[in-house]
């Protein structure tokens, strides 16, 4: 399968904010599951579709250890947060980057799934903290946002010079497929 190619920090195109979805057909179904490929074939354990250039709220996840459980969530808001917590991240669109952020280890949300029905959920941990990342994406956001704006252009800057060297640092060697 094709997979979609993701955007990268500072490209302006991460600050738009995702649109809700309304329509919930097989489409929507492909973009999802193109979204998991892409995912698992960089490494990653979420992906929004701003950094795919898709201007939807749309998020994947699999924070599994064996890597299938995958986690589809459409128009996710989180209402209630508690327990702060420092967390070490990386994200798909700023590769070979890592620094702590604040997050909450407990989140309460609402979301739709992937066929239109509304849940209420709770989750801790990792799981928490990629949603709230995750989210973030949605709204133009990127964990870079929440360290120094030195630290930022710094980044900013190595990313630019490594991708332009065609360096930028890439975990696609493990295959894997579902
Ligand atoms: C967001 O991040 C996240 O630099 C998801 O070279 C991160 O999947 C949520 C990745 C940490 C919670 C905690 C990063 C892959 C993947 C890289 C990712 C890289 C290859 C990041
Ligand atoms: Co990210």
């Amino acid at each position: 399968m094709d997979t979609l190619k993701i955007l990268h920090f500072p490209d302006p195109r991460l600050r738009q904010i995702a649109d809700d979805i309304t329509i919930f057909d097989q489409e929507l179904k492909d973009l999802a599951n193109k979204m998991l490929v892409t995912m698992y074939e960089s490494k990653g354990i979420g992906l929004a579709a701003i950094q795919v250039n898709i201007k939807k709220r749309l998020i994947v996840i699999d924070v599994s250890e064996g890597r299938n459980e995958p986690i589809f969530l459409v128009n996710p808001v989180i209402y209630d947060k508690s327990n702060k917590v420092q967390s070490e991240e990386g994200c798909l669109s700023v590769p070979g980057f890592y620094d702590k952020v604040e997050r909450f280890n407990n989140i309460k949300y609402k979301v739709t799934d992937i066929t239109g029905k509304v849940h209420d959920r709770e989750a801790e941990g990792l799981l928490a903290i990629c949603i709230q990342h995750e989210i973030d994406h949605l709204d133009g956001k990127l964990f870079v946002d929440y360290l120094s704006e030195l630290k930022r252009d710094r980044i900013a800057k190595k990313i630019q010079k490594l991708s332009a060297q065609g360096k930028l640092p890439s975990r696609k060697s493990v295959p894997y497929s579902i």
